[in-house]
């Protein structure tokens, strides 16, 4: 791998440098080429002495070799992620290979040069790691102060990193879905969240969990912590528990000695409208047997969408609820009370429950009381909100 290819010089830079070297004598001789640069330079002889530094001090950049006794570089490439997914780490190696390039290119290394290293290579690499890091930081900062929930993580590491400390803070809030009658309690739904900043709102959640391989982790973080949360739940009520259409390849949903399968009785499994099921092999029998298991299925944010009916045949749910963009000013759109209209007519006959979902005024619950829903919740019933909120604001 050559990365001097056509990489005009960007002149001299000067950087705070972490080296890492177990060998004495070449951690001296690069500490030494580095500080001719114009570079301030820590040396350690460690990959724990480095990340002991890292702990209290900030770096531009971190050159360490790669073969060291205890902890590798990529081990200590890997352990640097967990905390910081921007500092630029380059390798340098004398057993280059496939592998340790691949794993380098995986984790995030910025440069994976091969002794011996010219003090020129070393160098040009430290200052344009440097100016990366810059621009990094200040994007960052800029992210921090803006706020959005687009931050995209760079390598592989730092994403596993960030759904890590996701999967470890995740909680569920509560919602409560109440009678249209009467507006009394009839459930609540589970909703995902998380104490990670980097990923702000459940679909942030979702989103990297997918771009990691990894819907898997946070569907079994999400119902064991269901099953935690399902102790304070005020009896004999139903929960209503989100699956994403990957979470149905899971096995381990439909093994009965799985706590979570155990309380099937009480529970609904939300299906989104949103993503096609077409992709789901065997969707329906995936669908009988969580169904003898003793799960029942309601049909999620329908009118949302993309697959809109056919969802509604494949999945035959026992409750359907509508999107909240067809809830949001019903009172006001005599379109939207039509095809809501139309919605409670065929539950109606086909004998599914109809929850409207994200009603906020009290004018789009008269709307939709009139016109024959069912069930009903949104932030005007209440808020999702730490387990279990057990009043209702007055109406
Ligand atoms: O896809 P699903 O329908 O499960 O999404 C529910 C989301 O909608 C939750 O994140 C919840 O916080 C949010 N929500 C619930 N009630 C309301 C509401 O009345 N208004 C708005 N804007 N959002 C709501
Ligand atoms: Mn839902």
């Amino acid at each position: 791998m050559n990365y001097q290819i056509s990489e005009p010089s960007i002149g001299p830079v000067s950087s705070r440098v972490l080296l890492v070297d177990d060998d004495a004598r070449i951690l001296a001789a690069t500490q030494r080429i580095l500080q001719n640069s114009g570079s301030r330079v820590d040396a350690c002889s460690s990959g724990a002495a480095a990340l002991t530094l890292l702990r209290t001090q900030t770096f531009d950049v971190m050159v360490s070799d790669v073969q060291m006794p205890g902890m590798t570089g990529l081990g200590l490439l890997r352990a640097v992620r967990d905390h910081d997914l921007e500092l630029p780490v380059i390798l340098v190696t004398g057993a280059p290979g496939v592998k340790g390039a691949a794993d380098a290119i995986e984790y995030g290394a910025f440069r994976y040069l091969i002794k011996p290293v010219t003090g020129a290579l070393l160098t040009e690499a430290v200052a344009r790691a440097t100016a990366v890091a810059r621009v990094a930081r200040s994007r960052r900062e800029f992210i921090d102060e803006f706020g959005s929930g687009n931050f995209r993580v760079a390598d592989r590491a730092g994403a596993d990193a960030v759904l890590d400390r996701a999967i470890a803070s995740l909680w569920m809030a509560y919602q409560p879905i109440v009678h249209a009658s009467n507006f009394s309690l009839f459930a609540f739904e589970a909703l995902l969240r998380v104490e990670e900043p980097l990923l702000p709102h459940p679909g942030a959640v979702l989103a990297a969990a997918e771009r990691a391989v990894r819907v898997h982790d946070v569907g079994r973080a999400v119902r064991a912590s269901v099953v935690e949360s399902a102790r304070q739940a005020p009896e004999g009520l139903p929960l209503f528990v989100n699956l994403h259409p990957a979470d149905l390849l899971d096995e381990t949903l439909y093994d009965p000695r799985n706590p979570f399968t155990a309380l099937a009785p009480r529970l609904v499994l939300e299906i989104t409208e949103r993503a096609s099921l077409d992709h789901v092999p065997q969707l329906g029998t995936k669908i009988d047997a969580l169904r003898a298991l003793g799960f029942r299925i309601a049909l999620d944010d329908l009118g949302a969408g993309y697959s809109g009916l056919t969802s509604f045949a494949q999945l035959e749910p026992e409750f359907v609820k509508l999107d909240m963009s067809l809830i949001r000013d019903i009172d006001q759109n005599p379109t939207k009370q039509k095809v809501v209209a139309s919605m409670v007519g065929l539950c109606r006959d086909l004998g599914k429950r109809i929850v409207a979902e994200g009603i906020e005024r009290r004018e789009e619950r008269d709307a939709l009381v009139a016109l024959g829903c069912d069930l009903l919740q949104g932030y005007l019933f209440g808020r999702p909100a730490r387990p279990f909120p057990n009043t209702l604001p007055q109406e």
